[in-house]
């Protein structure tokens, strides 16, 4: 399985885990199969329970994932020496949780390390982007913590990391509409994040149809993001020749 890696820059001030790491640019990297969707990016996922580490690559950069994903990383070149992983510091997710990221593609200039329960441990990173107008888990896990304010101070997450990020319409799908995910939890009625068949397949309903039939909407041009490019069709030209 072949993912893209998502930086996202840890801001100051850093939380207490990483205060031996002043000075460094730390990111935590999210592993994704539709990078196309970062722009509606509106929090990134961390499971409270899980362990990461912080560990340095080659140029002195600090990501924190899984150690797992670090070891596959020391394989392919990321790493001073080949195989071998620099550990800065062991964590849990609930060390990082509230932590303000910036990335480069994201609508919202500041986001939030938010808790989500059903991580795997397996896959990716383990540090999960979360895009709630394409994918179910994700729409299903930011509406529960925008409803359920006792959720919300059990992990120490405040309102403003929360109430202010809704999903951002990027793609548009036929008959699922600007924000698909958001339709098809409203149709299946979805109750929240552990309606876990429900969403399996609200995943696969939206998962190909977005990939192959989505359609990137004005928001992204409008920002100045993306610009539309049309080429003439070399199969139209060869025809008429
Ligand atoms: C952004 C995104 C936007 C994603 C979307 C999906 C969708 P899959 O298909 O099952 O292999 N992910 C990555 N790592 C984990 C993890 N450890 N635990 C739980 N979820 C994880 O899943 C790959 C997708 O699952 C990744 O792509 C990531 O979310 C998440 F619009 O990144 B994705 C309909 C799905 N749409």
């Amino acid at each position: 399985q072949e993912y893209t890696l998502i930086k996202l820059k840890v801001l100051e001030p850093y939380p207490q885990k990483f205060s031996k790491l002043k000075g460094k640019n730390i990111y935590l990297v999210a592993a994704t199969l539709r990078p196309e969707t970062m722009f509606g990016q509106t929090n990134i996922w961390v499971r409270p329970d899980m362990k990461y580490i912080a560990h340095e690559l080659e140029n002195g950069d600090v990501f924190v994932c899984t150690r797992r994903s670090a070891r596959n990383m020391a394989y392919q070149g990321f790493t001073k020496e080949d195989g071998k992983i620099n550990v800065l510091v062991e964590l849990v997710g609930q060390d990082i949780m509230g932590v303000a990221l910036s990335g480069p593609l994201t609508s919202y200039k500041k986001i939030y390390t938010l808790p989500m329960l059903t991580i795997k441990e397996d896959k990716g990173t383990g540090v999960v982007t979360s895009v709630p107008s394409d994918a179910p888990d994700d729409f299903a896990a930011l509406r529960d913590l925008k409803n359920k304010q006792p959720f919300r101070e059990k992990y120490g997450i405040k309102d403003e990391m929360v109430l202010p990020y809704d999903p951002v319409p990027i793609i548009d799908v036929p008959e699922f509409g600007n924000l698909c995910a958001v339709t098809v939890c409203e149709q299946m009625k979805i109750q929240s994040q552990n309606d876990r068949d429900q969403l399996q397949e609200a995943k696969e309903k939206v998962y190909l149809k977005g990939f192959y039939e989505g359609i990137m909407t004005k928001k992204m041009v409008d920002a100045g993001e993306a610009v539309i490019y049309f080429e003439p069709e070399k199969q139209v030209m060869s025809r008429s020749a």
